[in-house]
């Protein structure tokens, strides 16, 4: 077997990744960029992003393995290398976290919790009737496995779950659609739409006037995805109308969000830094070595990236 290399981007990935990884890689050829040494050697690339020079340094690479569980920063880059393969992140723990972050939205939007701790900034005792979760339609654009895990955490509730994906599929306790053809129905039957898409040609800009338009008045959104899925300028004057009650948004177009974006102070949105579900290196470390010794024994790793369907 060749070398694995990891290529850190943040001190805090020598400090939390790499003695990490130089455990589950003992007995292996396990190297720390800069220190690559004979690159003929090198047969797969641990990585956040990119570099420049990726694409021609390891000739013999047989995959790059992503650290995170997006890859659109790695699909039609120049210094993707061609004709290595290329893993996302696949994590239990992945799921579990965005399946918390998104639960935890789901929740205070449904119980109203924002417009009551306004109410109560102004000591006004708002009598009004909370609708129960059974009562309340949460739509997911995006079926992928973290997505079934936060449908997972919520069934219990009791909310209509609905769900919306590129092929049909099917979910227990879930109504589901695919396809451009589903999607106006799905959003009009949808009172907190959760967006857990991956960014490819079709998905970039989907949320957008028209299509939020389509959600019911007073609607609700959650964007984990990528920034690029939302056309921030439409979203204010939807929220602004009411037409969108709230927004929370976990990615941006531009991230760090600049200090000055209008998102930051904006009374109806909630900004979170790209933290909805962040991998663990104990974890993450896990399925690296899995992938590694699926690729050795022939078999396809879970999460091999597609760059046909461009996830
Ligand atoms: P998966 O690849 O497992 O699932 C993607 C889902 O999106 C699938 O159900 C797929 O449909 C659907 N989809 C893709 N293209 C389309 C389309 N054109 N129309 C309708 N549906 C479509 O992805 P994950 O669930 O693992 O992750 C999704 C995204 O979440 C990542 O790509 C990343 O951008 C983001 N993410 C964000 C994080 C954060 O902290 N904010 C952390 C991790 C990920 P089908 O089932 O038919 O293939
Ligand atoms: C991501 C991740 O893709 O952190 O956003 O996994």
């Amino acid at each position: 077997m060749g070398a694995i290399l990891f290529r850190p981007v943040v001190d805090s990935d020598l400090t939390d990744w790499v003695p990490v990884l130089n455990e589950v890689f003992k007995g292996r050829d396990f190297r720390v960029w800069p220190d690559v040494g004979n690159v003929q050697e090198i047969h797969y690339l641990i990585s956040w992003k990119l570099h420049d020079g990726d694409a021609g340094s390891y000739p013999n690479l047989k995959a790059v393995l992503a650290l995170g569980a997006g890859v659109n920063q790695y699909i039609g880059h120049p210094e993707m290398p061609r004709g290595s393969q290329l893993v996302r992140m696949i994590d239990p723990l992945l799921d579990r976290g965005m399946a918390e972050y998104i639960a935890s939205y789901v929740l205070r939007f449904h119980r109203d919790h924002d417009m009551l701790d306004a109410c109560a900034v102004k000591k006004e005792w708002h009598d009004y009737t909370p609708l129960l979760a059974a009562q309340r339609r949460v739509g997911f654009m995006g079926l992928g496995k973290m997505v079934q895990a936060a449908i997972d955490l919520l069934r219990p509730f009791g909310f209509q779950i609905k769900g919306w994906s590129r092929t049909q599929k099917e979910i227990d306790g879930a109504d589901c659609s695919a396809g451009p053809q589903g999607l106006k129905n799905f959003l009009a039957q949808t009172d907190i739409l959760v967006c857990l898409l991956p960014l490819t040609t079709e998905t970039e800009n989907i949320l957008n006037h028209k299509t939020l338009s389509l959600l019911p008045r007073g609607s609700f959104l959650i964007n984990a995805g990528r920034g690029k899925h939302l056309v921030e300028e439409d979203l204010i004057p939807l929220l602004e109308s009411g037409h969108i009650a709230r927004a929370a948004l976990d990615v941006f177009r531009k991230e760090p969000l600049e200090s000055d974006h209008p998102f930051w102070t904006h009374p109806k949105i909630h900004v979170t830094p790209h933290v909805a579900a962040v991998t663990f290196p104990h974890s993450g470390s896990q399925a690296l070595l899995k992938t590694i010794v699926d690729i050795e024994s022939g078999r396809m790793p879970e999460g091999l990236v597609d760059f046909k369907r461009g996830y």
